[in-house]
């Protein structure tokens, strides 16, 4: 039984994400979609964490093998409590690159799991939440960048901070 962990902040989740959660629950038997939940980071998010966490229940209804959780503290602790032996991350570019093999030589130095890199399809190759939170507080356009739930929660968080 291969079970994994998709970890991330999801600040929201994005087509991104989606595509790497999708493709990793075609890879393995089970997938665990892991929301940071940092208390000290917590007033630089825009959503809280049952937000984010709302939104990927929504998500991964399409996907049997696929469940959300939240972990505070250490990812390798999260692993080690639900025998996780593999962290899936999707890679974008050179930059997200020099940060994952750091991330992910700490980790396995930390305990005995494995990160398995997927790349990112190339319509999704620009894609950050970052970005999507930036563009959509300017009024650009993101429908086509995130969930139609995402889209709208965006939409009514950005009213209600201008308010
Ligand atoms: N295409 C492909 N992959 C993507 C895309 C895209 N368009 N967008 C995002 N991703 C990938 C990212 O590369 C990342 O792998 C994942 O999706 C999540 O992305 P984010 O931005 O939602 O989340 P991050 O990168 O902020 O999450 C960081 C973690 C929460 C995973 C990390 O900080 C962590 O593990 N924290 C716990 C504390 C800990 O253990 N620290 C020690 C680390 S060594």
């Amino acid at each position: 039984m291969r079970k994994v962990v998709c970890p991330g902040s999801f600040d929201p989740v994005t087509n991104g994400h989606i595509d790497i959660i999708g493709r990793a629950s075609r890879l393995f038997d089970e997938v665990v979609v892991a929301v940071g939940v940092n208390k000290s980071k917590a007033s630089s998010r825009l959503f809280s964490a049952e937000e984010r966490m709302e939104m990927l229940e929504k998500v991964v209804t399409d996907y049997p093998n696929v469940s959300v959780a939240g972990f505070e503290g250490l990812l390798t602790t999260f692993c080690q409590e639900r025998g996780i032996t593999a962290i899936v991350k999707g890679l974008r570019a050179v930059t997200d690159f020099d940060y994952e093999l750091q991330m992910a030589q700490m980790n396995s130095s930390l305990v005995d799991v494995e990160t398995v890199f997927i790349p990112t399809s190339p319509e999704y190759s620009f894609l950050a939440s970052s970005l999507v939170k930036e563009v959509a507080t300017f009024g650009g356009d993101v429908s086509r960048l995130v969930p139609p739930d995402v889209l709208g929660r965006l939409t009514q968080r950005l009213t209600e901070r201008r308010a």
